[in-house]
């Protein structure tokens, strides 16, 4: 199936069908490359796998078929969309594209050089009309985190519907009073395209099976990450599961995700781990991963480590908390448990951002870690900056930490590469003079 099998499709939401087919087979063969040669993968990644080939194809074709159905198609580029309003009313809500290279030099044309090169590539993926996740959408799910994203949904919407929602940079009782009226005004807007009020049933129905999906993202990240001598599956299938996750239909992702969680137990069980027993174990900690930006983790992956858990919105920041509904009665009570819950997402957008630190500290100890890597993309301020007092904290918890900043060109991978193999080579004589002085 694929793409070809739905061009007619692809061409009447406006994508530049040839183009498109290009870029396609590009991110096919980076696939293949990068991931299908991994050793002893489990048996229910092959959905995964099939879910890549149709990730432009079958899956547009359920999305549009939605809207047809008067149900919303809702594209973002942050984990503070309220996500289950969308699944409440009945319709999709997904991550749009904006990992790859090609089409910088087309967002260039509008946008600065020196911007983070996710905005970047996921403006260029408009102006070439090559991702069909963005030609779907009724809008584009806009937020005010940082600077060059805030200004560059004005430049978006001469393109394409955009609705932006305030979020606050504190989280003092007035900001939050604040975010709860936005998501009340988003779900206005949702009832703008549906063209029908939504009731409170259905938000809940939509917290419900947001998370669900959150919970089995919650049981796949203690299964890579709990038994430091076992890793039933790799950093790299992890990462491509949670970026899946931003676009799969919800209720067939979970029951896939939980397949896949039975198969892990029962390798934990009988001890089948992908890496070798003294693999050091790292967390990547910093700013999303959008598909199909796959460098650090394969750099990480190749040259002897593994990757355990993602502190990343394509990662545990995403999945860490769930919406708790029980006893609301109306939807003003709906919209305070859901900002209650967004307002615990420790992007470094906010200031003060401590929990973050906390977190990270906590989820190192828990899985027994040997090691981070503070990952940034270029001209990420918000990240960056806070780079110093992660880097600070984890010196003084003494904890081995590398800080590696990168844009979505492939030009720089093999000083990764070079860097990643000596933090993990020091990690491993640490490992080592640590077991010969416990003997
Ligand atoms: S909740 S991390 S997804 S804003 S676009 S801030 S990388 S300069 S993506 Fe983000 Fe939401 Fe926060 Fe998460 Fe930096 Fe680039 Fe801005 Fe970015």
């Amino acid at each position: 199936m694929g793409v070809e099998a739905h061009k007619d499709l692809l061409s009447s939401i406006g994508v530049d069908v040839e183009r498109h087919a290009k870029m396609m087979g590009m991110g096919l063969e980076a696939y293949k490359a990068q991931f299908l040669g991994q050793p002893n993968r489990p048996k229910a990644m092959e959905y995964f796998d099939w879910f890549m080939s149709e990730i432009q194809g079958q899956r547009i074709a359920e999305i549009n078929q939605l809207r047809a159905e008067k149900k919303p198609a809702v594209g973002t580029f942050c984990i503070f969309v309220p996500e289950e309003i969308v699944v409440g009313a009945g319709g999709a809500c997904y991550g749009l594209c904006g990992g790859s290279n090609a089409t910088i030099a087309d967002a260039e044309t509008e946008l600065p050089r020196n911007i983070c090169p996710l905005i970047k590539s996921a403006h260029g993926f408009k102006l070439q009309r090559t991702c069909a996740y963005t030609q779907s959408s009724d809008f584009i799910y806009g937020e005010t985190t940082c600077e060059a994203k805030k200004k560059a949904w004005e430049i978006l919407a001469k393109h394409h519907p955009v609705h932006v929602m305030n979020i606050p940079h504190m989280k003092r009782e007035k900001d939050l009073k604040m975010w709860q009226e936005e998501i009340e005004e988003f779900k206005e807007h949702i009832e703008g395209v549906i063209e029908k009020p939504l009731s409170l049933e259905a938000m809940k129905e939509g917290v419900r099976k947001v998370n669900a999906k959150r919970s089995a993202l919650q049981r796949l990240d203690k299964l890579r990450s709990s038994n430091p001598d076992i890793m039933p599956i790799s950093g790299k299938d992890c990462l491509w599961i949670t970026q899946v996750g931003f676009m799969d239909d919800i209720e067939r992702y979970t029951a896939k995700i939980n397949e896949l969680c039975d198969e892990l137990e029962e390798r934990v069980k009988k001890g089948v781990s992908v890496f070798p027993k003294d693999t050091p174990r790292l967390m990547v900690l910093g700013t999303p991963f959008a598909p199909p930006n796959w460098k650090l983790h394969t750099a990480v992956e190749n040259t002897g480590g593994c990757v355990i858990n993602e502190e990343s919105c394509i990662g545990h920041r995403y999945f860490k908390d769930n919406v708790d509904i029980e006893g609301v009665q109306n939807d003003d009570e709906l919209y305070a448990r859901l900002m209650e819950r967004y307002s615990k997402i420790d992007c470094a957008c906010f200031t003060p951002n401590t929990g973050r630190i906390d977190k990270i500290v906590q989820m190192y100890k828990e899985r027994q870690a040997d090691g981070v890597i503070y990952y940034t993309l270029s001209f990420c301020h918000t990240y960056n900056v806070e780079s110093h007092l992660v880097t600070e904290a984890m010196a003084k918890e003494g904890i081995p930490c590398l800080v590696i900043e990168s844009d979505y060109s492939p030009e720089d991978a093999g000083q990764i590469k070079t860097r990643v193999e000596a933090f993990l080579e020091s990690i491993s004589f640490k490992k080592k003079a640590q077991a010969f002085a416990n003997k």
